[in-house]
């Protein structure tokens, strides 16, 4: 791959995916874009796109000359929820824009994340199997199971290389999540540096599939990298890393900040958490392309608290 684009640049994942492309690839080598400016992507190129503006992303491509695109544009699980419209225009327009553009402009490659909200009521719920049933009761998980589909569609009938990771919820200190049912997971650190205390919206024995983001990261680079003739899925690999509950979490906040306090107050989130698996079986992603993650729960709450209490000494939290 020469140039990279990425869309959705300015979000929590895209923030640090891209700083770790451009260390690989070179900064000029690739190209941020969001639908408002990045503040934390690094030097080099980056434009405002809208993703469901099939001509604007024409003209970014043509300008950089891109031949890769990682597509991470899409509106999550609760802000979905609150407006199904927005998610199914982002998600499933965004998507087909890419694919398209990808297609005609003969791409090497287009990642395109899933996730375990394509999972729902019927799918097993612990060490969800890689093949299973796919019913979400969400909007969003609805784009993302259709997003594999389609992903795998132009694989099959076109042969452009679409990879995509079932990503769990994703945990980091960077760029803040953006309206997803886990962002609980992530809240729940803020809060205990700043405050000693949260209030969290799902209940004590609320348990999800959830990935530290320098496992993320890597998850992402490895299946980039990984020899497409080696891979036997494509568009919907799941990839576990540590499964916990809420309560699991705030035991682990409390093995370094005895007093810390929690209370439940489960909102509507509970409701889409519940359709959700318990822990996923990735068999097929350790077996195609070498995954294994690095970080379980303490390991991740060392350094999510380290980290944090730094920021939030030098007053940037
Ligand atoms: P995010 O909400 O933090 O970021 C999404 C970005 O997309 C935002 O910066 C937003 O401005 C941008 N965006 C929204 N509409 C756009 C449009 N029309 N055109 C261009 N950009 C637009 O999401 P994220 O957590 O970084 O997720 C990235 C990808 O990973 C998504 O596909 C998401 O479904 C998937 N995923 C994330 C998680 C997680 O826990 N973070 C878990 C599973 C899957
Ligand atoms: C969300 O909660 O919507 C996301 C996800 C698991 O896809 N974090």
């Amino acid at each position: 791959m020469k140039k990279i684009l990425v869309v959705g640049c300015a979000g929590q994942i895209g923030t640090e995916l891209t700083l770790t492309l451009r260390k690989i690839y070179g900064a000029d080598n690739v190209i941020a874009s969001d639908i408002h400016l990045p503040e934390k992507c690094g030097n080099g190129p980056s434009e405002i796109l809208d993703v469901t503006d099939r001509a604007r992303l024409e003209t970014v491509v043509n300008r950089y000359g891109i031949d890769a695109i990682v597509n991470l544009a899409a509106i999550l699980s609760a802000t979905g929820e609150k407006n199904p419209m927005l998610a199914w225009n982002v998600n499933m327009n965004g998507l087909i824009n890419v694919l398209e553009c990808a297609r005609e402009h003969k791409m090497k490659q287009v990642l395109t994340p899933s996730s375990i909200a394509a999972f729902g009521p019927g799918t097993p719920l612990n060490n969800t199997p890689q093949e299973t049933v796919l019913h979400p009761s969400t909007m969003y998980g609805i784009t993302k199971v259709a997003g594999e589909l389609l992903g795998d569609y132009y694989v099959n009938k076109y042969g452009l290389d679409v990879r995509g990771l079932r990503y769990p919820g994703i945990i980091s200190n960077e760029a803040l999540p953006g309206g997803g049912t886990t962002d609980y997971a992530v809240a729940i650190y803020y809060d205990a540096i700043k405050f000693g205390k949260y209030s969290c919206f799902v209940k004590e024995d609320t348990r999800l599939p959830m990935m530290y983001m320098p496992d993320c990261l890597k998850a992402t680079i490895d299946l980039m990298q990984a020899d497409f003739s080696q891979l036997k899925h494509h568009s919907d690999f799941n990839v576990g890393a540590m499964s916990f509950s809420a309560g699991d979490l705030a035991a682990s906040i409390k093995k370094y900040i005895p007093g810390f306090e929690i209370e439940y107050k489960p909102d509507f989130r509970q409701l889409i958490a519940d359709s959700w698996p318990n822990s996923v079986d990735d068999t097929a992603a350790r077996e195609e392309w070498g995954w294994k993650p690095d970080y379980d729960l303490d390991a991740m709450t060392r350094d999510m608290l380290s980290v944090l209490g730094e920021k939030h000494k030098n007053g940037l939290i």
